[in-house]
């Protein structure tokens, strides 16, 4: 079987907060391989496609605005299990609650805005991962 493949992205917060080193230091521990990374300034077409699930929720538009609010750093990150291994370096969504140890959880929390701000993304499976890919490169 291939090596599996997940868009992993550095979100405005985790960018301008300038925790992209120490989250890429977290992926590199673990031992995935960076296939590729590029900042990236997205455009709103882009982030409906990126987020279409959400589309209609009321934290959609503060999503997007907020995606928009500066460049994400984009990832191609490969290994066995990576989609998975990933989200569980993450933390889960809500970054109050998500687990000490975790990149949302070390550095995460509330700051009483409309949508959630945790720093990074990550493919939800394999569809999903190919799908977005497809759109950050
Ligand atoms: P995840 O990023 O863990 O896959 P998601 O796909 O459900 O979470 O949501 C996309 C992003 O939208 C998430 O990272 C933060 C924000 N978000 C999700 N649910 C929210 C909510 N109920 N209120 C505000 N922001 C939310
Ligand atoms: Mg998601």
């Amino acid at each position: 079987m291939p090596t599996e493949e997940t868009l992993v992205l550095v979100k405005p917060d985790g960018v301008a907060r300038g925790l992209t080193g120490a989250i890429l230091a977290r992926i590199e521990a673990k031992g995935y391989a960076l296939v590729d990374i590029r900042l990236v300034e997205p455009d709103r077409e882009l982030l409906e496609q990126h987020y279409a699930e959400h589309a209609g929720k009321p934290f959609f538009e503060p999503l997007v605005e907020f995606m928009l609010s500066g460049p994400s750093v984009a990832i191609r990150l490969a290994g066995n299990r990576v989609i998975e291994g990933f989200r569980s370096l993450a933390g889960t969504t809500d970054p109050t609650t998500a687990a000490p140890g975790t990149i949302r959880g070390d550095f995460g929390r509330d700051w009483g805005l409309k949508v959630q701000q945790n720093l990074v993304h990550g493919s939800d499976s394999p569809e999903s991962a190919q799908r977005e890919l497809a759109l950050w490169f």
